[in-house]
């Protein structure tokens, strides 16, 4: 069994329908190679000075990260290529369509360099959804929670540590650690390839079985607007630059508030009952 690659010229609507039968889909090359070349130059420095490993002494957290991967996340902060490719129309367009119908507007929880080096081994097998273990009851119907765009920003195989997905695991309500890790099939993807999938899939990253190669990719985690994040971004970027990104960047980083209309529901995350988008304006 392989995960569905759909061309580049694949609509929202085909991207939105293939995650929901198979739990994840590949659209090969959707990202140009100039933006790829840009995102790469970008990071070099960082990918080049982080050490692998996690940086917490919690041990769960250190048989998630890995010893030999290296990972940060600010990715906003690192590189302004990255507005271009959250906002891109496919891209924004799949977590729109999969969140918005819960959850009003969609915001970002994540942006994680994963880059996976020669001798580690395969992730343990996760949902991303369980950042917010409350859903978890709900499985497998419930809200989706989260949408993930995985860009890979080098090659990815089966040997390097392509994402390993477990076909349908979105439609069961099974712990992750009842998948047989067997039962994975690699995302392998060309660079400026993108990995969806829901928050409910059970995936983790593959075993890098190669010498010398490091698999390299950007995890976009989208979440509903309402959630609390992953990463604090308004500490991560400045605001002076935040108040130079295009409103739906702000909105999506948690500079601006959240506003539920057309639906019914609270204005959320304001500044004496203010957008902070107009104060940062200011
Ligand atoms: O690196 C990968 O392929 C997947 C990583 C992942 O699922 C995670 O760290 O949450």
């Amino acid at each position: 069994m392989k995960i569905p690659t759909l061309s580049n010229t694949a609509t929202v609507d085909e991207i939105d329908s293939a995650i929901d039968e198979f739990g994840a889909v590949i659209v090969a090359d959707l990202v140009g190679a100039e933006v790829v070349d840009r995102l790469r130059a970008d990071l070099a420095p960082w990918i080049a000075t982080t050490p692998a490993g996690s940086r917490s002494g919690d041990p769960e957290w250190q048989e998630f990260h890995g010893s030999r991967t290296v990972r940060f996340n600010g990715v906003v902060a690192k590189s302004s290529t990255f507005v271009d490719v959250c906002l891109d129309p496919t891209i924004l367009g799949v977590a729109d369509r999969r969140l918005i119908p819960d959850g009003g507007s969609t915001q970002i929880s994540d942006t994680q360099v994963i880059s996976i080096g020669p001798g580690e081994q395969a992730q343990y097998l996760h949902r991303d959804q369980t950042l917010w273990p409350w859903f978890n009851q709900y499985l497998p119907d419930g809200p989706e929670v989260t949408v993930i765009a995985m860009l890979a920003l080098s090659d990815t195989t089966e040997a390097n540590g392509a994402t390993r997905v477990v076909p349908y695991s979105h439609l069961q309500a099974d712990r992750p650690e009842l998948f047989d890790p067997s039962g994975s099939v690699p995302a392998e993807m060309s660079a400026g390839s993108v990995l969806f999938f829901s928050g409910k899939t059970v995936h983790g990253g593959g075993a890098n079985t190669t010498t010398d190669t490091w698999r390299t990719c950007l995890h976009i985690g989208y979440m509903l607007g309402w959630l609390r994040s992953e990463e604090a971004h308004p500490l991560a970027l400045s605001s002076e630059t935040a108040a130079s990104l295009p409103r739906r960047a702000q909105e999506l980083l948690g500079f601006a508030e959240y506003d539920p209309a057309p639906r019914e529901g609270g204005r959320l995350w304001l500044v004496d009952f203010e957008d902070p988008a107009r104060i940062l304006a200011d």
